[in-house]
């Protein structure tokens, strides 16, 4: 059997998004986000706090520049924030200089340092007015006809220096935690003790449908106006847990595990590749899940040049014997962390959701490869919080084996999955380069391998896992030569 190896060329390095470090939320004309509107409600955010400052890094890129470099990062992912480039957001509103001119240079100094962009178009901050105006990712035709224009403004300012696009992080985050559970701006949901509005049978897989119409259409822009000339390549993130059946002899549960599956990976994935949703998906919300016309399929069927992959978790999956009720978006199953055989999934960390599980990233790339017919791979997140982490005191922070591990372990199953598997996986971004504003979690709850002291000046320092990352990929690709 093959040893685990990286290619030479293989592209690695860290991950954030621009609500999340940016801060300057009210500078240089950059209006609200639907996240700036969402964390001034009341309740919404664990700590109740907000992007106003976060990480500063819209002052500060030259300091995470330099952590990148130390880190011996190859590349580095961020997201634009479109309420900087268009405030107002819609396609006949003006165009904001100051904003695009950050992004300009930031990606020049990032070239300058040896550095790889990766640019993510979307990372769920939408411009709030779109929202108030007309429902935001609700309504098809306006919001596509603005993201393709927002697209457009950024190609134009950034396509000749970034060589990879990503268009929308996790339309699954979008659609479900924003339109469905409510815990994610809009907020929208069926549950009246937390809004007023939303409909959860309906609505996320609108928001979901108008998302895939709209990447198909800044995908065509892409490449119709920019990427002859200049190069470059295109995808979709997408978000998935991996899920193992609850009782591998159950042959209802090894079919729930890959409903679980179709539910969340291949509800994008499937339209992208195949160009029609999954048929569990379909048999399962029949009409509420709407039709691609001959038009949307044009654009969205074949609109991936590359398969992007964010993974984090696992799940034991078990099917249910009752019924779906309208808001399921699961494909009626019932997720644990624990196996019909008392199989812990992996060891909790600060975040509920997520407990390590590095076969289950294996199985994961294994899965999209073999359903998509083998697509180029970039995982453009992965990683952990720890449990506790926030509670310590610095000097403990940066010592953080918990997260060395993770990261070790589960870039060794990428590796396998490469060299053992044939998976064509080309690149790696680690969630994240600095601890930030974990959404709904606030600042409670850390990701980064540079912990950031909020209070303290913003000072980052970079935690073990910073180097350990590096280590380990130059141990991996080490062995290809
Ligand atoms: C990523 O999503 C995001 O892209 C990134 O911005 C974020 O900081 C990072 O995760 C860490 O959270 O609360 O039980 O309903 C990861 C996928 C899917 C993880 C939804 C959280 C919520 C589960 N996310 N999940 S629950």
């Amino acid at each position: 059997m093959a040893k685990a190896a990286l290619p030479k060329d293989f592209l690695w390095g860290f991950a954030t998004a621009s609500y999340q470090i940016e801060g300057a939320a009210h500078e240089d004309g950059r209006l609200d986000s639907i996240w700036d509107v969402f964390c001034r409600k009341p309740g919404k955010i664990a700590d109740g706090s907000n992007g106003d400052v976060a990480c500063d890094s819209y002052h500060r890129s030259g300091d995470d520049i330099a952590l990148l470099q130390l880190c011996g990062a190859k590349a580095y992912r961020f997201s634009v924030a479109w309420t900087r480039i268009i405030p107002l957001g819609g396609r006949a509103d003006p165009v904001n200089p100051s904003g695009l001119s950050y992004y300009v240079k930031l990606v020049e100094d990032l070239i300058a340092a040896g550095i790889e962009p990766v640019v993510t178009l979307f990372h769920w901050d939408l411009p709030d007015s779109l929202e108030t105006r007309y429902g935001g990712l609700l309504n098809r035709d306006e919001f596509v006809a603005d993201f393709t224009r927002y697209a457009r403004v950024v190609f134009e300012a950034l396509a000749p220096k970034v060589k990879y696009w990503v268009t929308f992080n996790e339309p699954w985050c979008s659609a479900i935690l924003g339109y469905s559970l409510g815990q994610f701006a809009p907020g929208r949901t069926s549950d009246r003790t937390k809004n007023p509005e939303g409909d959860a049978s309906t609505e996320p897989w609108i928001a979901g449908h108008n998302l895939l119409v709209a990447h198909g259409s800044a995908v065509q822009v892409f490449r119709d106006e920019f990427k002859e000339r200049f190069g470059g390549q295109i995808g979709m993130t997408l978000n998935g847990d991996y899920a193992y059946p609850w009782d591998p002899e159950d042959p209802r549960d090894v079919e729930a595990a890959e409903r679980k599956l179709e539910f969340s990976m291949a509800w994008f994935g499937d339209p992208i590749y195949f160009g029609k949703y999954p048929e569990s998906m379909r048999q399962q919300l029949g009409a509420r899940l709407p039709d691609f016309s001959a038009e949307e399929i044009a654009l969205v069927q074949n609109s991936n040049d590359f398969f992007g992959m964010n993974h984090y978790t696992s799940n034991f999956v078990r099917h249910l014997d009752t019924p779906p009720d309208s808001t399921d978006f699961v494909g009626n199953v019932a997720c644990s962390f624990e196996s019909k055989d008392g199989e812990i999934i992996g060891p909790e960390t600060q975040s509920p959701w997520l407990r390590p599980n590095p076969l289950g990233f294996r199985r994961l790339l294994n899965w999209i490869s073999d359903r998509y017919g083998h697509p180029t791979i970039y995982v453009t997140e992965n990683g952990t919080s720890v449990k506790g982490e926030n509670e310590l005191s610095v000097e403990q922070i940066v010592e953080d084996d918990f997260r060395a591990s993770y990261f070790r372990d589960y870039i060794w199953a990428l590796a396998d999955a490469y060299s053992k598997d044939g998976v064509d996986v080309r690149g790696y971004m680690a969630w994240s380069l600095l601890d930030n504003f974990e959404w709904a979690d606030g600042y409670e709850t850390r990701f980064g391998v540079c912990y950031v002291d909020y209070e303290g000046g913003q000072r980052r320092i970079p935690k073990k896992s910073a180097k350990v990352v590096g280590k380990t990929f130059n141990t991996l690709i080490g062995e290809s030569n």
